[in-house]
């Protein structure tokens, strides 16, 4: 087990930043925490009743009685879009300005409050029209755009239940998640542009749908983006069209607080990509509080995720966090390197960002470019409107942590490195910017309500300075409530027995340092692997690889760390045919790469493909993946073999190709 004791450097917040804080000081921090200690669900009432605009009042706090399957405010009613929207309006900010929407060729538009609100409210009114009702599943797959945000907007106002589908996942997966969610509907773009090319949706849309299984689905919607040709039938409608002479107000439908909100497919260690259902009321009292307290968002804010509304942090930290605060936020259609790699400065310098929220590997990819590039270089732009950092998605390392707090935040901005899962809804274990001292590399203490723990295999607490499982010992209102339609994976995964069925377990490992019991994550602890910040699955990717059954035998995937993308995606692969070498290996593995990317996209196709004759197995058949984990790392294998079947392939497998 791995020790700490950090004894680096802390950086304390300024005393302006603490007294100008939403939560101000440690001592706040701590009153927050032992409020949520002396009386838990009081203290998530009292957030809940500030937080959130309900329309029947909630009388019960946590419903316990069906555990995992916990309740939070079940017998109160809401609706997301009404209180992310029309609470703005009423409350006087009608003009101001939601989003500033930044396309990939430079252009900018700005959408207020009431814009924001007529075009969700007609969008809402022409699905009804359509035929979607409460409950029923629309898929979005869609680019940044506020049109995404609208469609997803509208889906709350009406009570449908939105599962959005990242634009860069592939025809296949598209067509996975509709059909496990049962989707009436898919809204789309024709095309999105990226880096200044443009990519299909539609058509992948169109793919999808003629691959079969999605009968569920009665329209399509296309938003024109760009004008580019695509294929049309009898069941596809523009979105121009069906919103054009629709009313400009929409009566919300008002739900139970468990009502699903939306469902977001996420990578487990086992078998097919997971829904992951959130219910509207619980996750926003989280998206509202965490936007408002680790952002310590102010009305003058401009505030910046540069998410894609395909991932969970585009869900709370775009498409509600910011709206449910009233604040202004910068939604960007492109890409960080075009037309250079000073694109996010740039963006940074022109709308004034004051909080600026992104993931290391963007970090990283752009400490390179700047390295390689004086002209990209955040030094040639003027960046002194920040006043906040933030980090998700993946540990940052601390080289990259005192570059972004140095070149990005110029030495005066606090960093707040913010853990969660798309499972979590919003921040679990993240610093204050008012309060809490920051170390390089920790996530530090859990957010004032968050019951977060490492423990041993047992479930007992492991002491400070000691390496455990990450895990969350109470109930907290923006949690997964199941995976849609497979409740018994729901307890399996997050619920296990190991535990008594009574503790979340997060798939993190974590130590708490020994003086300070900051928390630092150590890496996932089950087969899911973190590249660029996106979760994939091991057993995904394999089984994308060997449904190549022309070709593929047999093929195990593991990660291996990368200076950029954190981990990098490693495949072993026995093929049906004899072990290729030089420019036929080459070759092959190019054709594997395409074909997983076709499979799944392109975030999965593997970095390294390696062949051999066999893998390496124990005696039984396993394979042994912790060696090929090494191999991958191109290490000595220095680990106990004697349990191998055929050592010789060890040599095999390490000779790249
Ligand atoms: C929000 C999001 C979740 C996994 C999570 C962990 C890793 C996220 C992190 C972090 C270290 C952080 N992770 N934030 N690890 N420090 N600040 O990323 O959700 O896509 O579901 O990924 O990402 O391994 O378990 P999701």
């Amino acid at each position: 087990m791995s020790t700490s004791d950090q004894e680096t450097k802390l950086y304390v917040p300024s005393e302006a930043a603490v007294k100008a804080a939403h939560v101000s000081g440690m001592d706040a921090y701590r009153k927050l925490c032992d409020e949520a200690d002396a009386d838990y669900e009081g203290y998530w009432a009292r957030l809940a009743r500030e937080f959130v605009a309900w329309k029947q009042p909630f009388t019960q706090v946590l419903d316990e009685s069906n555990a995992p399957f916990f309740k939070w405010f079940a017998d109160g009613t809401l609706n997301v879009s009404y209180n992310c929207l029309d609470r703005n309006v009423e409350q006087g900010r009608g003009d101001k300005v939601a989003i500033i929407f930044e396309a990939d060729d430079g252009k900018v538009t700005r959408v207020t409050y009431n814009e924001l609100l007529t075009q969700t409210s007609q969008l809402a009114n022409a699905l009804r029209s359509m035929g979607v009702k409460k409950g029923d599943r629309v898929v979005i797959y869609m680019p940044m755009s506020v049109e995404g945000v609208v469609a997803m907007q509208a889906c709350a106002r009406i009570g449908a239940t939105h599962s959005v589908v990242f634009g860069g996942f592939s025809a296949q997966s598209l067509r996975d998640r509709i059909e496990d969610a049962g989707a009436v509907m898919v809204i789309t773009a024709d095309e999105q542009m990226r880096g200044g090319k443009q990519l299909p949706l539609k058509a992948i849309v169109d793919e999808a749908l003629s691959l079969g299984g999605c009968d569920t689905i009665r329209n399509v919607v296309v938003y024109q983006r760009t004008g580019g040709k695509v294929a049309w039938g009898a069941r596809d409608k523009w979105l121009h069209d069906v919103v054009a002479g629709q009313a400009i107000t929409c009566e919300p439908e008002w739900v139970e607080a468990e009502h699903p909100l939306f469902l977001l497919y996420t990578s487990g260690s086992t078998g097919k990509p997971k829904g992951v259902q959130h219910a509207g009321g619980g996750y926003l009292l989280h998206a509202a509080l965490t936007t408002k307290w680790t952002f310590d968002l102010k009305p003058e804010d401009v505030f910046w995720c540069t998410a894609d509304i395909g991932w969970v942090t585009g869900h709370t930290y775009i498409a509600y966090g910011p709206l449910a605060n009233g604040g202004t936020q910068i939604v960007f259609e492109g890409v960080p390197t075009y037309p250079d790699a000073g694109r996010f400065w740039k963006m940074i310098q022109d709308h004034k960002v004051t909080i600026f929220y992104t993931a290391p590997t963007a970090i990283r990819s752009l400490i390179k470019a700047a390295e390689s590039n004086a002209d990209v270089h955040p030094r040639e732009y003027d960046l002194s409107s920040l006043r906040l950092l933030g980090s998700v998605g993946e540990p940052i390392n601390p080289a990259a942590w005192e570059w972004y707090h140095l070149n990005i935040g110029g030495g005066r901005c606090p960093i707040v490195d913010t853990f969660w899962q798309t499972e979590t809804g919003g921040h679990m274990i993240t610093p204050l910017p008012g309060a809490t001292p920051l170390v390089p590399g920790s996530c530090t203490l859990p957010f004032p309500g968050i019951m977060a723990a490492v423990v041993d295999e047992t479930g007992k607490d492991v002491p400070w300075g000691q390496g455990g499982i990450l895990v969350v010992k109470k109930p907290w209102p923006s949690m997964i409530r199941t995976i849609w339609g497979d409740p018994e994976r729901f307890k399996k995964s997050y619920y296990p027995a190991d535990f008594q069925g009574k503790y979340y377990l997060a798939g993190d490992g974590a130590i708490r340092d020994a003086k300070t019991g900051y928390f630092t994550i150590t890496g996932r602890i089950d087969d899911v692997l973190n590249v660029s910040g996106h979760r994939m699955g091991t057993m995904e990717i394999e089984s994308a690889l060997v449904s190549c059954t022309e070709l593929v035998a047999e093929a195990a995937v593991v990660g291996r760390p990368d200076d950029t993308t954190g981990e990098a995606i490693c495949a072993f692969v026995v093929l049906k045919r004899p072990r290729p070498t030089g420019e036929e290996a080459r070759q092959i593995a190019k054709q594997l790469r395409d074909w997983v990317g076709k499979e799944i996209g392109p975030i999965a196709k593997p970095k390294d493909i390696r062949f051999g004759d066999n893998l390496p197995k124990t005696r039984s058949g396993k394979i042994m993946r912790r060696l090929l984990r090494s191999i991958a790392k191109g290490e000595q294998i220095t680990q106990d073999t004697s349990t191998l079947e055929n050592p010789a392939i060890l040599d095999q497998l390490s000779q790249s190709n």
